[in-house]
């Protein structure tokens, strides 16, 4: 039985590590050297090169490193049968968590304008109104969505949450679905997307999105760059329909350098990296699952093909 597991360069060492500490029996395979593949029972993978999957004929299940399983969907040859399990860990959550806060907390306290000013030397009072009166709005409120939601909710902030099913999440207001889309749109003064990358939610934020919100709301995106039109958000921007976004993922990664984002006076920039899966825990979900399948259980977290996360 062995494991193979594929992370970006810069993490592929703690990831070794975590699984040395904590399975020091289980047989790890490298992506680029794999040995025998009829080895290999399990996949830990971030964005794998399309139809190498397909290459192992023992796998039993396909861990992703990431929440996010677009980037396996997205692979025509994905194996079938083999079960798609996302990332839900603690810390991943904790980050995504501190990172809506922050920016919520930005835009809603209008923090880049004053820091404009300061740049500009310009003493100018701008007044804030306090969190009971900001509405704020989270599209997808699965595990990161859930949890930055309460966050909100705890600070007093109105706060709505939108979603495929119902939802009772002390202190968030539930919407779903179509039927419930343009109330929970018109709710949004601050607009978070936390959504899976599917054929449903492609493009989602678009125009004729933004003109059901209240005018100069805000975008928060942290979810997909493939979420984002990226011309209507600048058109948005332009015309007064949105007042700021603050974007961690884009259409192209790394954001090109000719890109009218870079230096957008209303649009903040960040590397994607509002979370980051932490390999020690994220190692750990990993085990357990292994030795649920060894037991002939299955595992948890596992994702649902036809919806696609
Ligand atoms: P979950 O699968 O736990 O939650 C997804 C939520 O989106 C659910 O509430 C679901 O509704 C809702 N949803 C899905 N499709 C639709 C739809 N068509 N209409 C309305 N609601 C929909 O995902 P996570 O919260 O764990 O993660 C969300 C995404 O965040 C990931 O897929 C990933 O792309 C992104 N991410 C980004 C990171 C970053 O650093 N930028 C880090 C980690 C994740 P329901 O509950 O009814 O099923
Ligand atoms: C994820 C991500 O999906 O880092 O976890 O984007």
């Amino acid at each position: 039985m062995a494991l193979i597991f594929r992370t970006d360069a810069a993490r592929a060492a703690a990831w070794g590590a975590a699984f040395q500490r904590q399975m020091p029996e289980l047989d790890i395979r490298m992506w680029d050297a794999p040995g025998n593949i009829a080895d290999i029972e399990f996949a830990v993978v971030w964005k794998p090169e399309r139809g190498v999957l397909r290459g192992f004929p023992n796998l039993k299940a396909i861990f992703s490193v990431g929440a996010g399983v677009d980037h396996l969907f997205s692979d025509p040859e994905l194996p079938e049968g083999v079960p798609v399990v996302r990332m839900v860990e603690p810390e991943l959550t904790r980050g995504m968590t501190e990172y809506v806060v922050l920016h919520v907390l930005r835009h809603h306290r209008r923090q880049r304008e004053m820091e404009a000013n300061q740049r500009a030397e310009k003493w100018e009072m701008i007044e804030v109104p306090t969190a009971p009166s900001r509405k704020v709005g989270i599209m997808g409120l699965g595990e990161l969505g859930r949890a930055a939601a309460l966050a909100l909710a705890a600070l007093e902030f109105d706060v709505a949450g939108w979603s495929r099913t119902p939802k009772d999440i002390p202190g968030v207001e539930s919407f779903h679905g179509d039927f419930g889309m343009d109330a929970f749109l018109a709710h949004s003064e601050i607009l978070v997307c936390l959504l899976p990358l599917t054929t449903e939610t492609e493009g989602i934020l678009n125009t004729g999105l933004f003109e059901k919100l209240p005018r100069g709301a805000s975008l928060i995106n942290a979810a997909r760059g493939g979420h984002q039109v990226e011309e209507d958000i600048l058109a948005a921007l332009e015309s007064g329909r949105l007042s700021e976004a603050t974007l961690d993922v884009f259409r192209e990664e790394p954001l090109p350098a000719d890109h009218s984002f870079w230096g957008h006076p209303r649009v903040t920039i960040t590397p994607h990296n509002a979370s980051l899966t932490d390999p020690d825990s994220a190692v750990r979900q990993v085990i357990e699952n292994i030795h649920r399948i060894r037991r002939g259980e299955p595992p948890t977290n596992i994702v649902d093909p036809k919806a696609g996360y």
